[in-house]
């Protein structure tokens, strides 16, 4: 009691000496610049004083339902030419659920959100996802690729050596892989959203194809709990986005949301996790990119990224914008 009476007042000073702008709950933050639309989608929840959790479900069902080359059945395929989902939930009690690898599924996010809620288990991979997603009444879809997939994956073999052992994903000049390197603004990535509802509540979401051309079989950070997507009512909620072995090996976001704990603000808990993944290999550091996105449970918002090229949108009560994130590397 002693400690929590002193400490409470310190750490409520020292947060509000650190940059960001705080905003007044309801507030949603998404990766890149279609988090704009899908920010829209969870705000339609978040200002009607509905749950987090809803929020990041529908913002994160949005893009699964259109077509986009990272996210959903319109995204581009593994190297054997298959689509492969991988998504993640986590609410303000830590529940959360989690699919990688699923295959012929629109919505994996609520197929993830469905194992949370139904099942004691917090991830289902493969055809073990697919199993249980089709017995609880999801389509299955065909197996076909979109167009656009399907022009980009033709291009990609033209250029590209089968060497499922080397991982080319993480060389520039193979094909349109995920994280952009040439400074030009990326159009579509990886889909993170969390988001803090007017009870005060937390949540977050995470969906992806992953990384386009992956060897079949291979998981990301994005629908692990901890690397992708981390959520802790008492302090916040972290997304990633990027070259997930790199973040996977760090649990990313739980080191983001745990530096907030800490006392330092969203972007400097980013920029601190951003450090660690350069510090184990500069140079490679320099050919890749990763960018995390945090949101403290006052409505405090920051991200920092690896490159030059992150964006992240922010909808709240009092605006809605699309922000470079700050970066280590030019
Ligand atoms: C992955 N982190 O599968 C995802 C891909 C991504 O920007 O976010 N690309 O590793």
């Amino acid at each position: 009691m002693h400690f929590s009476a002193l400490s409470a007042p310190l750490l409520s000073l020292k947060n509000t000496l650190t940059n960001g702008t705080v905003q007044t709950k309801p507030v949603v933050i998404s990766t890149w610049d279609t988090g704009k639309d899908v920010n829209t989608e969870a705000w339609k929840i978040l200002s009607s004083n509905g749950r987090a959790l809803d929020a990041v479900e529908a913002g994160a069902r949005y893009i699964e339902g259109i077509i986009n080359c990272c996210v959903g059945l319109g995204g581009y395929p593994d190297r054997d030419g298959i689509v492969t989902l991988d998504s993640c939930i986590m609410d303000e009690h830590a529940n959360c659920g989690a699919v990688a690898g699923l295959e012929q599924i629109k919505h994996p996010v609520s197929v993830a959100r469905k194992i949370m809620e139904t099942t004691p288990h917090v991830m289902l991979v493969g055809q073990g996802a697919q199993q249980f997603a089709l017995e609880n009444g999801f389509a299955k879809e065909p197996a076909k690729l979109s167009p656009e997939a399907e022009n980009a994956y033709k291009e990609w073999l033209k250029k590209s050596e089968y060497k499922p052992v080397i991982n080319v994903e993480n060389t520039q000049g193979h094909g349109p892989f995920a994280p952009v390197f040439d400074n030009s603004p990326a159009s579509h990535d990886t889909m993170g959203l969390v988001a803090l509802d007017s009870s005060g509540n937390m949540s977050g979401a995470v969906t992806t194809s992953g990384l386009a051309f992956k060897i079949h079989g291979r998981v990301g950070d994005s629908p692990i709990i901890g690397a992708g997507l981390f959520v802790n009512n008492d302090v916040g909620a972290a997304t990633s986005t990027g070259v997930g072995e790199e973040v996977m090996r760090i649990c990313g976001t739980h080191l983001v949301v745990e530096m907030m704990r800490q006392g330092n603000s969203p972007e400097a808990a980013c920029r601190k996790a951003v450090e660690r993944i350069v510090k184990r290999d500069p140079g490679k550091a320099k050919g890749l990119q990763v960018g995390f996105l945090a949101l403290n449970n006052r409505g405090q918002y920051g991200a920092y990224a690896i490159q030059k090229g992150f964006v992240f949108c922010v909808k709240s009560n009092g605006e809605e914008k699309i922000y470079p994130s700050k970066f280590m590397i030019e």
